[in-house]
């Protein structure tokens, strides 16, 4: 006898069998998504921060590349002034390290685009702080003001390093400066670099010793060695700086620090750091800072 399979109780029973396990495997998959998502976001999270990481150790390659063709660190802040008669005496011992011949009178050559033409100074004052500092002297001049930035790096003439018009050049030290990721949170023309964290804001900060060994002997504001415009205001600005533990020497004091405010965008007070037992709880912000120095990263 046929049998039918509306009646048939073994293939009914199947039926309803199937359905519990089409909703087990529902429930199954819902369970391993729970588990898998929140993975595969930590591995997604931390490739970027390695990604960072990475970043921050090909700017300290091109930092070397910048101390061997020149002989000096780049310092982490500059004022380029209105005029010649306007440098201070400070910034211009730093220029003149790093090109004797400067031509102050024509401002290195500045904006100057073709051989012959002077350069000119700006109409007030660029204050670079050390974010900037960071971009202009591992990019070099901006040959496009206008639109998407263009770093070309500095003309191979001590006297007119910063003119734009084709010649030999010291290309830049740093090549790989992501147009999206400059910014110029002052609006100064002078561009910063934001890391590659998602939805990130702020820029790398960079101190920089300018490879003087640093010795504050005195007082809270005897930073003289090392650049003290280091930080994103344009004024004296010592924020987020790391010192050893004596609460005076920075780290790494004949070098520089370069510090990504990692995922929660905050650079945080700075301060002592050696092995991470001072990041206390009222510093926790810190403890996501990607570095060049105590190991990449912050600890607590
Ligand atoms: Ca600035
Ligand atoms: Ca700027
Ligand atoms: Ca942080």
């Amino acid at each position: 006898m046929k049998r039918n399979s509306k009646t048939n109780p073994l293939h009914a029973a199947r039926h309803g069998f199937s359905l519990i396990e089409l909703l087990v495997v529902i429930v199954i998959i819902g369970i391993l998504m729970a588990l898998i998502l929140p993975a595969l976001n930590g591995a997604r999270l931390s490739a970027r921060i390695t990604a960072v990481s990475t970043e921050i150790t090909q700017l300290d390659q091109a930092v070397v590349s910048f101390e061997n063709r020149f002989k000096c660190l780049p310092p982490s802040s500059l004022t380029i002034p209105i005029n010649a008669a306007s440098w201070t005496a400070t910034d211009r011992q730093k220029i003149l390290r790093i090109w004797d011949q400067f031509d102050f009178s024509t401002c290195g050559g500045l904006g100057s685009t073709a051989a012959g033409v002077a350069g000119s100074y700006p109409a007030a004052p660029v204050y670079l702080n050390g974010a900037e500092c960071l971009v202009f002297f591992l990019g070099g001049v901006n040959a496009n003001p206008t639109g998407p930035p263009q770093l070309i790096g500095f003309a191979n003439n001590s006297q007119y390093p910063w003119a734009v018009y084709p010649q030999n050049r010291d290309i830049p030290f740093f090549e790989n400066f992501s147009t999206d990721r400059l910014t110029d949170l002052d609006g100064d023309g002078a561009r910063e670099l934001i890391d590659s964290l998602p939805d990130q804001s702020t820029p790398y900060l960079f101190f920089s010793s300018q490879g003087k060994s640093y010795d504050k002997t005195n007082s809270a504001t005897a930073w003289d060695d090392f650049d003290v415009h280091g930080g994103m205001t344009n004024s004296l600005d010592m924020t987020s700086i790391y010192l050893g533990a004596d609460g005076k020497t920075p780290l790494r004091n004949q070098g520089y620090q370069i510090i990504s405010p990692g995922l929660d965008k905050q650079y945080g007070v700075g301060g002592v750091y050696t092995d991470g037992k001072e990041l206390t709880a009222a510093r926790a912000i810190e403890a996501d800072n990607i570095t060049n120095f105590s190991g990449g990263t912050l600890k607590r």
